[in-house]
C-alpha cells in the first residue's frame, strides 16, 4: 500500500511517509471506524480483526497516541469518537476499498499543485492508481491557468495517475466518470463540463490533464471551508460540505469513499461507458437547457441535449445543426 518515494524533488515539497503503523493497528482502525455508530466489545474487536488481546491493546494505545479519539468503557467496550483532522496515508489506506485507484497513496503537507507531482510520477513510469493528496497547494489550478483556492486542511486536493486503455479521443470519458463518482460521493449535481455543484454553487472541480501515456486526474473538493475561507469574489459561487450540512466532515473517510467510487467508475468508463453517461445525464443540471458556451473567443448557443460515446456534449443550435463540444465554459443557462 505504500509508495516508496525518494523525494529529491524539493519543488514538490515533502510527502508524509506512512507512519509505519503496525498491520494489526490498521485493522483495528478500520474495524472501529466502520463501527463508529456504537460500542464494540473488546472480544468482538479481537474476533473481527483476528488479533491477539495484546496486539489489540497495543494498537488502541498507538491510535490514541496518534490523536484518534477512542472511548474505552468498562462494560460496553470501545467506541470510535473521531480522528485527528489531518490526512494520513495510514488512515486513508486503512479505509479505502479499491482495485486500482488508491492502491498507493502519498500525502504532502504542501505542494505547488498535486497535478504537478503526479505528472512527474507519470514521467518516472509510476504505475497507474497512485494518488497524491496535499493539505495545501500554493499554485492549485483550474482550467486555462485559472486559480483553484486550496486552503490548508479545509478540503481534499488530490490527483490520480491513470493509464486508461482508451484512445486519446475518448479521454473525456474519464472526466465524465470522475464527475459522476464525485457527485455520488457528496450527493451533489453536475454542471457541464466539470463542476460539481449544490444549489448552483461550486463544491468541487475536476482538472484532467494528459502526460506521458497518462491521464492526470486532479480533483478539488471543498469540505470544511467556512464562508470566510473563500475569497470574497467566490463567496456567492462556491460552497463546502460543511456549509451545506452544517457540520464539519471527516476528510479521511470522505477521501477513502471518493477513491472507492472513482475506482468503480473508472473501471466502468472503460467497459460500459453508456451506463456511466446515463448516470451523468441524470445528475447533470445542464441537459435540456438552453446554454451559451464560451470556447476561447467563440460563443455557441443552443440546447444541451446529450453526451456522445466519447464523453463530448452535443448541443443543438437554433438552425438544427448539432455541435459536438469537448470543452468550454457555460456562461449562461436558461
Ligand atoms: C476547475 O477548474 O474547476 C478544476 C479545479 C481542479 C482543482 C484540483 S485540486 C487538485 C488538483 N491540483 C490542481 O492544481 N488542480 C486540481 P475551472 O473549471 O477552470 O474553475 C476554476 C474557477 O473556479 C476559478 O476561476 C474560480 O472562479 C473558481 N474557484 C477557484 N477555487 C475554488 C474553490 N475552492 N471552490 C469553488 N470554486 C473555486
Amino acid at each position: 500500500m505504500r509508495y516508496p518515494v525518494k523525494n529529491t524533488d524539493t519543488a514538490a515539497g515533502t510527502p508524509y511517509t506512512a507512519t509505519a503503523m503496525r498491520a494489526g493497528t490498521t485493522a483495528i482502525l478500520n474495524t472501529l471506524h466502520r463501527h463508529a455508530a456504537g460500542y464494540l466489545a473488546f472480544d468482538e474487536l479481537r474476533r473481527r480483526t483476528g488479533e491477539s488481546a495484546a496486539t489489540v491493546t497495543a494498537g488502541i494505545a498507538e491510535l490514541q497516541q496518534m490523536g484518534y479519539q477512542i472511548e474505552i468503557h468498562p462494560h460496553f467496550g470501545l467506541r470510535w469518537l473521531g480522528s485527528p483532522d489531518r490526512l494520513t496515508v495510514d488512515e486513508i489506506c486503512a479505509l479505502v476499498n479499491s482495485r486500482v485507484i488508491g492502491r498507493e497513496v502519498l500525502v504532502f503537507e504542501e505542494t505547488t499543485s498535486t497535478n504537478d507531482v503526479v505528472e512527474r510520477l507519470a514521467r518516472s513510469d509510476a504505475q497507474e492508481g497512485v494518488v497524491v493528496f496535499a493539505e495545501a497547494q500554493t499554485r492549485g489550478r483550474g482550467r486555462h491557468g485559472r486559480k483553484w483556492e486550496s486552503p490548508r486542511g479545509k478540503g481534499l486536493w488530490f490527483s490520480v495517475l491513470l493509464r486508461p486503455a482508451l484512445p486519446v479521443a475518448a479521454y473525456s470519458r474519464i472526466t465524465v466518470a470522475a464527475s459522476v463518482a464525485v457527485a455520488r460521493a457528496v450527493e451533489a449535481r453536475i454542471k457541464w463540463p466539470n463542476d460539481v455543484v449544490i444549489r448552483e454553487r461550486k463544491l468541487a472541480g475536476i482538472l484532467t490533464e494528459t502526460g506521458k501515456n497518462a491521464v492526470i486526474l486532479g480533483i478539488g473538493v471543498n469540505v470544511n471551508n467556512a464562508p470566510e475561507d473563500f475569497p470574497s469574489a467566490l463567496r456567492d459561487q462556491a460552497t463546502s460540505l460543511r456549509i451545506e450540512t452544517g457540520h464539519p466532515q471527516d476528510r479521511a473517510a470522505l477521501a477513502a469513499s471518493l477513491l472507492g467510487r472513482l475506482d468503480d467508475y473508472y473501471h466502468r468508463a472503460q467497459t460500459n461507458f453508456e451506463a456511466v453517461a446515463a448516470e451523468w445525464a441524470d445528475l447533470c443540471v445542464s441537459l435540456g437547457k438552453q446554454i451559451v458556451v464560451r470556447i476561447g473567443h467563440r460563443r455557441i448557443e443552443g440546447e444541451a441535449c446529450a453526451l456522445d460515446g466519447d464523453g463530448a456534449l452535443l448541443v443543438r443550435r437554433d438552425h438544427g445543426h448539432i455541435e459536438r463540444l469537448l470543452a468550454g465554459d457555460v456562461i449562461q443557462e436558461r
